[in-house]
């Protein structure tokens, strides 16, 4: 039996997952939708021939929804994961788990007093396959100790509605989760640097800015956040070690040579980018639930994340380093 999804949120990524869901994933269906946006939630639920629900609530009470999609915009997603966990339903959420540290704690805490893990994050790198072979390179210590890691994360150009909290709270959040992954340290300080602005960023965005955070065992961060670099969606990733680096791979596309020059294509954004690791970060969730489980990404690495992006705030609003200290990783997580 197919597992009967609801997606709340059909604006860019919703549909990107419901296409993949609909056209490439197994073992799953689209059966509603839902958002605000309705003129837009009605077209895709005709094109998909899902039920359109005018209310995300009402889509997860329906029998007709066995697991939750949340794809809606980030200060959205405590409402309905809170409301998928009052009915025990499995969620899907797309990254960050929330923008703030303590609607995230809240998330952790109904999650924990449900006394069933059923939230997977949608921290999408933890399935492509660049950053794995790099987490296996860092693990093996074939290359001695990490030491410094430096990270670039552009983007061509964000909407208006995209504003200098959003670089850490909607951005720098997939280097934080990443690195805690692949390095299994937390982070102790954060800081955040702001470079001359540039002409392509608006009144209510700062941009670029550079986040620099360090692990427990000493390891520094450094992280370039550029949301309107204008050429292209580049991530870049260097881990220093004491006997060599590791980089991340760049993504794979053909030498073409014209016009005396020699060039490569440059993705558009994270659509074109992370393809292939949504792909498999959403059949390894629809996997997972078809047998009455999650793993994954958890809400209790989504609360660390909110916790690192809350201090880096505060480090940009006071220009000053800001320590952090992290509370006890509670047993409900490693079961
Ligand atoms: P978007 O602006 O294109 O779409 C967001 C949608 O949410 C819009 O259609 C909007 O109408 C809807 N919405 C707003 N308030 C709502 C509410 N109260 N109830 C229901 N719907 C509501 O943004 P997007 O780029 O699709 O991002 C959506 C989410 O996905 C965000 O949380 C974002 O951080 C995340 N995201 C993750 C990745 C990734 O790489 N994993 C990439 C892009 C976006
Ligand atoms: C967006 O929400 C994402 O999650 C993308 O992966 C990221 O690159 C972009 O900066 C965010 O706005």
């Amino acid at each position: 039996m197919d597992l009967k999804v609801g997606v709340i949120g059909t604006g860019a990524i919703g549909q990107d997952h419901i296409k993949r869901i609909t056209t490439k994933l197994k073992g799953v269906r689209v059966m509603a939708v839902s958002d605000v946006n309705t003129e837009t939630a009605k077209q895709v639920a005709k094109k998909y021939d899902a039920v359109f629900f005018e209310n995300g609530k009402d889509l997860i009470a329906s029998d007709e929804v066995q697991a939750v999609l949340i794809a809606s915009i980030d200060t959205t997603h405590e409402e309905y994961i809170i409301e998928a966990l009052k009915y025990g339903k499995y969620v899907f959420c797309e990254k960050p788990l929330s923008n703030k540290a303590d609607s995230s704690k809240r998330i952790v805490d109904a999650e924990i007093r449900g006394g069933k893990k059923l939230i997977q994050l949608g921290y999408m790198r933890r399935y492509d396959a660049g950053y794995r072979q790099l987490k296996d390179v860092i693990a093996s210590r074939k290359l001695g100790e990490p030491l410094m890691v430096h990270c670039a994360h552009r983007n061509m150009n964000l909407p208006e509605s995209y504003t200098t909290p959003m670089s850490i709270e909607n951005t720098a959040v997939h280097e934080i989760d990443v690195l805690r992954w692949i390095l299994g340290e937390d982070y102790v300080s954060a800081q955040v640097l702001m470079p001359k602005k540039s002409r392509n960023s608006h009144s209510r965005l700062h941009d670029p800015q550079i986040v620099i955070l360090k692990t427990t065992s000493g390891i520094y961060i450094d992280i370039e956040l550029f949301a309107t670099c204008q050429y292209g969606y580049e991530i870049k990733c260097e881990i220093c070690c004491e006997n060599g680096t590791a980089s991340l791979p760049e993504p794979s596309y053909p030498a073409i040579r014209a016009n005396g020059t020699n060039a490569f294509r440059i993705p558009a954004d994270w659509k074109e980018r992370f393809a292939d690791a949504y792909d498999v970060e959403l059949q390894h969730w629809i996997d997972a639930v078809n047998e009455g489980r999650v793993d994954g990404p958890t809400a209790w690495d989504g609360y660390v994340v909110s916790r690192i992006t809350e201090a880096c705030s505060k480090a940009r609003e006071k220009g000053d380093i800001i320590r952090i200290d992290m509370e006890a990783y509670p047993q409900f997580y490693s079961l």
